[in-house]
């Protein structure tokens, strides 16, 4: 579904946006099935929790997912998905494959995610989604926003390697629990990061990025960026210029 204006205003200020409708279950079903054959095979590359052991019990997050089983492509490129992008970097949206591109599995007492933004916020290119394979709430961790914060007009640190609940920056964020199969937008310039899981489950979501197709690039067949909607343009300006000689 397109975001109406009103929505599309919302992302805009305050930086994120949860879309309205849930992936199919049938998909989330598969995505889950492909992730636990992943977690259970240990399949690298992974990130691990703080432990030396190094069970499938231990993996924090999949790593490079797009190459690993074609639903994690058949979700990212998903109309729910494109569809909604589209009111925030066009019609020509590209999938990133060397950022994020990732399953962050959240085992029970996974370590929270630190306070970071992606981008910087002089950089608005990059719209992260993620899509969730459970359900995530304040007990497991859910993500944490500081709304506007991709705005911010003064230089802050953009890991600021502050203890979770200690930073102003918890008190300035927003919990944004979600639903199986939600998809959150937000601009990667805003300040995120996640508490502990607490719950006895794990919490999986996919951590993709989007961005418009930079219509300035003479090269448009860049490895690490796979089109799922529209075409790659080409505004430049040609020289010699058409009739100017
Ligand atoms: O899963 C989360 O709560 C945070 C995700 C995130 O920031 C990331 O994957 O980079």
């Amino acid at each position: 579904m397109e975001l109406t204006e009103e929505e599309i205003w919302y992302f805009k200020h305050n930086g994120f946006r949860r879309l309205p409708e849930c992936l199919p279950d049938d998909l989330v079903n598969r995505l889950n099935a492909v992730t636990d054959e992943q977690i259970d095979r240990m399949i690298e590359p992974v990130v691990w929790e703080k432990r030396k052991t190094r069970t499938p019990h231990d993996v924090r997050r999949l790593s490079k997912i797009i190459a690993r089983a074609p639903v994690y492509l058949e979700a990212a490129s998903h109309p729910i998905i494109t569809e909604a992008l589209r009111g925030v970097v066009g019609p020509n949206i590209e999938l990133l494959t060397n950022k994020h591109n990732h399953i962050m599995v959240r085992p029970p007492g996974s370590d929270s995610v630190y306070w970071h933004s992606g981008e910087q916020p002089y950089d608005h290119t990059l719209i992260t989604a993620l899509v969730y394979l459970q359900e995530s709430t304040l007990e497991n961790g859910c993500i944490r926003i500081v709304p506007g914060s991709h705005l911010r007009p003064f230089r802050r640190d953009r890991r600021p390697k502050e203890a979770f609940r200690e930073s102003d920056l918890h008190g300035l964020s927003v919990p944004i629990p979600m639903p199986r199969g939600g998809v959150l937008l937000f601009n990667d310039c805003c300040f995120h990061g996640s508490d502990i899981n607490m719950s006895d489950g794990s919490r999986r979501s996919m951590t993709l990025a989007y961005r418009a197709h930079d219509a300035h690039d003479v090269l448009k067949e860049d490895p690490e960026k796979i089109l799922i909607s529209g075409e790659r343009v080409y505004t430049g300006h040609p020289h010699p210029f058409p009739g100017s000689n």
